[in-house]
């Protein structure tokens, strides 16, 4: 399915349920700031976007973040005839937003990632694309809507975080047209530059230290791993799991979190040579090649970290053939 297929499900549904990912990062709250913009602005639907989690303190300043609800609000909201997931690469990803859905609403799902397995009603999901707010950029073109300033400043976001400052490999061409766009509409690049990369807190620099200072080393300093202890959970722990990969020797860096389930949340880096994407099938999870996650059940952090190196030192040793 292509991008006039979204359009034409767009077009065709007047009361739309919103949403993106649980734990959501930049890219998954840009897409659903402008998505929403776009139904309810440029083609008058009613629309309620809906979190399934409350918005990290970095992306706080997004101007509209205002009108995002969290589900118990959401469910008041409907009904709904159609359901829109932006960045969200399987339906389990949706938390508590699940529970909103009744039969009969039309599933459009928008994404960018690999392991997407394509299963809502109506899927757009382009590989190709460094982020889903620049595959939003393309639904505005296409309809012929201009993003404000604020909307801008949303994509711009969602372009900016998921190509890692325009350095991924999946930067092209027509990520940075799309950017240069982006400014040229209002976007609020520095703005954004300055609190998603730079403005932090204390507690998150420390946490950080403590972090790296825990990471283990393995297989000639090329598998790094570490872990966020249950009283680091209150930080922005997002990029921590990048500071490893920066190491020069590292192809793979593994983070591990504990959740409230009693189940460990894995977040994977490659810089390479494994495509990480695979790796995140054996612990029910997915994402890009280069960066992706899952879940996995331990007894306690020491086999949870057992058990990811074991993973990821088998998956090295097979790379090199
Ligand atoms: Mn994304």
């Amino acid at each position: 399915m292509t991008l006039h297929d979204v359009v034409d499900a767009l077009n065709a549904h007047q009361r739309f349920l919103v949403t993106t990912h649980q734990n959501p990062d930049g890219d998954a709250v840009g897409s659903l700031l402008a998505m929403a913009h776009l139904l309810r602005a440029e083609l008058d639907k009613y629309v309620v976007a809906v979190l399934p989690d409350p918005v990290a303190k970095r992306y706080r300043f997004l101007p509209g973040l205002n009108t995002l609800v969290l589900p118990r609000i959401a469910g008041k909201q409907g009904p709904f005839d159609a359901l829109v997931t932006l960045d969200v690469s399987s339906p389990t990803r949706i938390g508590g937003v699940n529970d909103l859905i009744k039969p009969g609403m039309t599933r459009i799902n928008i994404d960018h990632h690999v392991t997407n397995p394509r299963s809502d009603d109506v899927c757009w999901v382009n590989t190709e694309a460094s982020a889903t707010s620049e595959m939003v950029v393309d639904i505005y073109r296409e309809l012929g809507a201009i993003p404000t300033p604020d909307v801008a400043t949303a994509l711009y976001t969602g372009i900016l975080t998921d190509t890692g400052q325009f350095a991924f490999p999946s930067t092209t061409a027509k990520t940075l047209h799309a950017a240069a766009e982006l400014v040229e509409q209002g976007a609020a690049h520095e703005q954004v530059a300055l609190e998603t990369y730079r403005k932090t807190e204390a507690k998150n620099v420390r946490a950080l230290g403590q972090v790296i200072s825990r990471m283990q080393l393995f297989d000639d300093d090329s598998f790094a791993i570490s872990w966020v202890s249950h009283d680091e959970l209150d930080v922005d722990h997002e990029g921590f799991v990048n500071t490893m990969l920066d190491i020069d020797t590292v192809e793979i860096a593994a983070l591990i979190r504990p959740l409230d389930s009693g189940q460990w949340k894995l977040s994977m880096r490659s810089a390479g040579m494994v495509d990480v994407a695979e790796l995140a099938k054996n612990v029910a999870g997915g994402g890009h090649p280069l960066a992706a996650g899952g879940t996995l059940k331990a007894a306690d952090i020491n086999s949870a970290l057992a058990s990811v190196t074991e993973m990821c030192l088998k998956a090295l040793t097979s790379a090199r053939g």
